[in-house]
């Protein structure tokens, strides 16, 4: 049993200054696997202070110092491996192969990135007649969800320390072992005072504590459009400046000249990657009209690569992370089926032998049409949708029939048509052919997906102000 009963202020481990408690479950197995406590309004006063406190002098840190101290943090990150790739399985239900090639991996990854970045990085610019000087913005609040329980975070936190911003950290109360972890491990290097906190707690105490905190200069936020709204106005009543990350319904355009069954085993990795609960996933498959059976035939082909069972063992899909997920997915699937589009492959229900855990069948639906529910609301889970195209311009306009701009995807083969969709989808962030990942690439959305980039430098930038001076000497 993990149970973790303290926050994490001053470079101190404390008691919580009220006595209320949630237990958090293993999705896969529903069984309680420890348990945490909830801050309270005092508790996250004090953590703000302690970060206020620390800001003078873990502002003015060198950047040598920063870079010393993120690789420390990457180093010692490396040490904690197995735990934090158990505890991610346990308390997301993520197969352990995911657990550790993507979640473990994107931690460490922004760690060490922000030490890479911040290498080049320059702080002070003299431009012809003045001088920009990147002064820290202040204290941060960090308010993550559960999908990633060390991405969003990490890159949060490796952004902040970067820019010499002091935090205060909290974690989705669903999956908050992996950031005790990464609070252990800032303890251990050194991490100043006041530098780091950590409150456990519930969306609406500690959440709406950090957005609406007089003495919390920047928020940066991953979750739901509704909470990020709410934090947005906040945010309006005391000037303060934010970020916001609030997930996608992203396209992925196949084109004419594409590998088919390659495209089709993308479409259904982005639905079982995570069990879907991923903002920059695809979720709305665009194919070209002539090409419809044979895709449809590949998604079938594939979908067995991509096996759904107990994370422990070898399958790439687990279970959605709670029972409540579980009902919002069902209830977009039944909504699908009401609205008209075919079910190609999945439905609701429970798969085989899987009546214990919040597993879902991996889903796909055909003949979709653009203004379904089901291809403009974010389901985040195992489900994705095909609709087809005529000419390569509707596609692209099809793609960008959506209130959101995260991501998109396009495959073929024709560099040209390939950098039209990619320049024609209005989204933060395109991948052509399922390439590689970039630490070093900023990452963020356009329209209701939200505003600010993180990663690499521009994720560093967002923890800075820009000041001008004119008649440096
Ligand atoms: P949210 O409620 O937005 O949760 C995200 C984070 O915000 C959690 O730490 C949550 O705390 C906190 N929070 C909740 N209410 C808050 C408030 N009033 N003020 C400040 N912070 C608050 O998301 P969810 O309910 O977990 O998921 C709902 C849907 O949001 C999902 O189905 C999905 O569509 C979307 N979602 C998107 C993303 C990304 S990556 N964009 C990630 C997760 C979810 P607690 O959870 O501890 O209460």
């Amino acid at each position: 049993m993990k149970n973790h009963l303290k926050h994490y202020i001053n470079g101190e481990w404390v008691e919580s200054t009220g006595n209320e408690t949630e237990e958090v479950i293993n999705p896969a197995t529903e069984e309680v696997i420890g348990t945490i406590s909830l801050g309270t309004k005092e508790d996250l006063d004090k953590a703000v202070k302690a970060a206020r406190a620390a800001f003078p002098s873990f502002s003015q840190t060198t950047k040598e110092e920063r870079i010393e101290l993120l690789e420390k943090i990457a180093a010692e990150y490396e040490n904690r491996k197995q735990e934090i790739v158990d505890t991610i399985t346990e308390e997301l239900g993520s197969p352990v192969t995911i657990s550790e090639n993507v979640h473990y991996t994107m931690g460490y990854n922004h760690f060490s990135q922000a030490a890479e970045s911040l290498r080049n990085f320059s702080f002070i610019e003299h431009r012809g007649g003045h001088t920009v000087m990147k002064d820290t913005t202040g204290v941060s609040g960090l308010i993550t969800p559960w999908n990633f329980p060390t991405n969003q975070i990490s890159t949060k936190i490796a952004s902040a320390f970067a820019a010499g911003s002091p935090v205060v950290a909290k974690p989705a109360e669903l999956t908050p072992f992996a950031a005790i972890i990464l609070t252990e491990i800032f303890d251990k290097v050194g991490v100043p005072k006041g530098a780091f906190n950590l409150v456990n707690g519930s969306g609406s105490v500690i959440g709406d504590g950090i957005s609406s905190h007089p003495d919390i200069d920047f928020v940066s936020f991953t979750g739901s459009g509704a909470v990020g709204q709410k934090i947005m106005q906040y945010a309006s009543e005391r000037i303060a400046n934010v970020a916001l990350e609030l997930g996608g319904k992203s396209p992925l355009v196949v084109l004419e000249d594409a590998d088919v069954e390659e495209a089709a085993r993308a479409a259904v990795s982005h639905i079982a990657k995570n069990t879907g609960q991923v903002c920059s996933a695809a979720t709305r498959v665009l194919v070209p009209s002539a090409m419809k059976e044979s895709f449809e035939e590949a998604v079938k082909k594939v979908l067995p690569e991509f096996p759904v069972g107990n994370p422990r063992e070898d399958n790439q899909v687990g279970p959605l992370v709670s029972q409540k997920q579980w009902d919002t997915v069902q209830s977009y699937i039944e909504k699908g089926e009401e609205e008209g589009a075919t079910l190609l492959v999945g439905g609701t229900g429970k798969p085989e032998g899987l009546e214990k855990g919040y597993y879902a069948k991996p889903t796909v639906f055909t003949d979709v049409k653009n203004d379904m529910v089901i291809a403009q609301e974010e389901i985040f889970g195992p489900v994705t949708c095909i609709l087809t195209y005529g000419s390569v311009d509707e596609a692209i306009e099809i793609a960008n029939d959506t209130k959101y701009g995260l991501a998109g995807y396009v495959f073929g083969e024709d560099t040209e048509t390939l950098t039209k969709v990619a320049s024609g989808i209005r989204a933060g962030r395109v991948k052509i052919n399922d390439a590689e990942v970039d630490f070093a690439a900023p990452f963020g959305g356009y329209k209701q997906s939200g505003f600010g980039r993180e990663w690499g430098d521009y994720g560093i930038e967002e923890y800075l102000e820009v000041k001008t001076i004119l008649g440096y000497p």
